[in-house]
């Protein structure tokens, strides 16, 4: 498969860990792209639910392909999110291709991108963020369980599939006046700062829009998540872009997934063995 060439890719929200995490698909996706700058705005591998028996083959598969694309000279930034707060304090690391920090700011073609995961907001924003903060990560989790449960249910009973985290964080955006302040929080400080776009993950919302006050405007977009939006941005073509992952893709992936598996027999190994000695 060609790779997608791309300048930069924010991703954010992978929650690598967890029961909801679309592993398949991230590796799927990343496996689509080329690009010059990997930004992982937080949020990706999930240490505040982080269970010692839960981290199966497909999530170490996304780290994988991630230190694939840095050995071919892709950039990776990985910023801390409230998740993966505990690594907060490693902040500054710059080894080579990689670096750790807590927020970001990147000038493409003249224009500034700020970019952050969003969570430092958290005690000032209502609607989706403080809902998500509340529920917990392990309650969110069993939400995402529970949804997964009955789509199955209803694949089988021939209806279309619902989406019970949506439809509560819809219900309560929908509740409160301001939908998500977070945007306009961070689109304000960004015009103040003079930054052309800034860039959040944290409330699981993929978005790009324009917002203006008397002081000025900025481009507010948000990377969203790899449980429920399967979403990330992309800057080509001089601007940045919303990219929703097809979930056809995977299908094309599981079927090169299916390969034979290896079967390593004693036998085989006493061969070489032998083949050594010869
Ligand atoms: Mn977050």
């Amino acid at each position: 498969m060609d790779k997608r060439p791309v300048d930069v890719v924010v991703l954010s929200d992978l929650h690598l860990g967890t029961y909801g995490s679309r592993a398949k698909e991230i590796t799927g996706y990343l496996r689509s792209i080329a690009p010059q700058m990997l930004i992982l705005n937080g949020d990706i591998i999930d240490i505040w639910q982080f269970s010692k028996h839960y981290f199966p083959a497909a999530h170490f598969c996304v780290i994988k392909e991630i230190i694939q694309m840095m050995s071919n000279g892709t950039r990776v930034i990985y910023i801390t999110g409230n998740h993966d707060e505990t690594l907060r304090r490693y902040s500054g690391i710059d080894l080579g291709n990689f670096q750790l920090t807590d927020k970001l700011v990147i000038e493409i073609n003249n224009k500034m991108t700020w970019i952050f995961h969003g969570d430092v907001f958290d005690n000032t924003t209502r609607g989706g963020a403080k809902v998500l903060a509340k529920l917990g990560s392990t309650g969110y989790g069993m939400l995402i369980l529970l949804n997964r449960m009955i789509n199955s249910g209803l694949r089988l009973l021939g209806y279309d599939r619902i989406s019970l985290s949506k439809k509560i964080m819809d219900g309560v955006n929908k509740a409160v006046a301001k939908i998500n302040d977070l945007e306009t929080i961070a689109a304000q400080l960004a015009i103040e700062k003079k930054y052309d776009y800034v860039i959040c993950g944290h409330i699981h919302q993929p978005c790009k829009k324009r917002v203006s006050t008397e002081r000025g405007s900025v481009t507010y977009l948000n990377s969203g998540d790899w449980i429920e939006h399967l979403s990330a941005l992309e800057y080509h073509d001089n601007d940045w872009h919303v990219y929703n992952y097809d979930v056809n893709m995977t299908a094309a992936d599981k079927a090169a997934d299916n390969r034979q598996a290896v079967n390593v027999v004693s036998e085989e190994i006493h061969f070489y063995i032998n083949s050594l000695a010869v």
